[in-house]
This record gives structure tokens, C-alpha cells and sequence, in this order.
């Protein structure tokens, strides 16, 4: 599939992939990837080899969770862990404001502008891993390290 016949948001995301200088395969699938698990079974890997872009409000300001599909986020122990605020969830809104995309499509960048981001250790067990591309349907292959370094990220355990 050429980038040029993926919706706009993903070649927003592709073209940030490009500008931080890495393939960024970007690719719509024809099955939902909308949720972890549905990624999981569109693309037939582990659950826990899909990253969760998740966003959070914290210290009255948005930050990016990347989160292993295998896990759910400790809120608490992650704000300590992290040095931050009561980490809370962002309503759709705040996401579609903060993101330019919407939930189920959530990339981990392409964004207005950089957030404070978190990648899950739990992310380096998996060689390949994928995270959503821009829409319900669109996702690209990644590694951790990789998704550290895109997104200028901190790499933290999510769980206790
Ligand atoms: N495309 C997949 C990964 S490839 C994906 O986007 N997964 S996700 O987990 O990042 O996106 C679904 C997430 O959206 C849920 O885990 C949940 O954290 C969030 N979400 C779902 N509904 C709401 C809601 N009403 N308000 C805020 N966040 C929500």
C-alpha cells in the first residue's frame, strides 16, 4: 500500500515517522484495530506486542502512556514512579485536543505538539511490536527503543 492511499491522519503519523527518520511502515488493515485486542487478532501476534497510546491529564498538562495491551496502567505507582501529578484520564476531548486523532487510533506522535511520554517496559520483551497509526484501522510495526527514541520518551513499569 503507498502512503498516498492512507486517510489523512495516518500520513500525518507517517510523515512524522519520516521526519524522526524511521521506515514507519504504515498500513490499514481491513479489520478493526480499534482496541488491543482486536489489533492483536487482526495482525495475529501477542497482545502484549501492541502498544496502547494511551493520554492521561497530569499537572494540568496531557501525557502519553505507551502501554503493553497485556497491562493496564497503575495510575498511582506510575505518577510516583514518573514524578508527576495524580495521573486521570483524558475524556475523548481532551484526547481529540491534544492528540488531533481519535480514541481507538491514538498514535504514539504526528501530534500538534510533543508530549510528555512514558514508554512500558513491559514493551521491550516483544522484538516487534505495533502501535495505531492515526485511525481504528491503521497501525505500523515499531520496537520499544525505537518508540523511545521518537518520542523522546521515559521508559517506566506501568504496573505494580
Ligand atoms: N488502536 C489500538 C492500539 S493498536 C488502540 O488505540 N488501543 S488503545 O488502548 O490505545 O485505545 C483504546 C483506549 O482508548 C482504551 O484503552 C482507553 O484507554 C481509551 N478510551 C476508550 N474509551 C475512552 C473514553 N470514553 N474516554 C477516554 N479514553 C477512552
Amino acid at each position: 500500500m503507498t502512503t498516498s492511499s492512507l486517510p489523512a491522519r495516518s500520513q500525518q503519523v507517517a510523515r512524522a515517522l519520516a521526519a524522526a527518520g524511521v521506515r514507519g511502515d504504515v498500513r490499514e488493515l481491513a479489520d478493526s484495530t480499534r482496541t488491543a485486542a482486536e489489533a492483536a487478532a487482526a495482525l495475529g501476534c501477542d497482545i502484549g506486542a501492541i502498544a496502547n497510546s494511551l493520554i492521561f491529564v497530569s499537572d494540568g498538562e496531557p501525557v502519553l502512556v505507551l502501554t503493553s495491551g497485556r497491562h493496564r496502567v497503575d495510575t498511582k505507582a506510575l505518577a510516583e514512579r514518573w514524578g508527576r501529578g495524580e495521573l486521570r484520564r483524558a475524556t475523548p476531548e481532551q484526547v481529540r485536543e491534544a492528540t488531533g486523532q481519535v480514541i481507538g487510533g491514538v498514535a504514539p506522535l504526528g501530534h500538534p505538539s510533543p508530549l510528555p511520554t512514558v514508554v512500558d517496559s513491559a514493551l521491550s520483551d516483544y522484538p516487534q511490536i505495533w502501535a495505531a497509526a492515526g485511525t481504528p484501522r491503521t497501525v505500523f510495526p515499531t520496537t520499544a527503543a525505537e518508540l523511545r527514541r521518537i518520542t523522546n520518551a521515559t521508559e517506566l513499569p506501568v504496573t505494580t
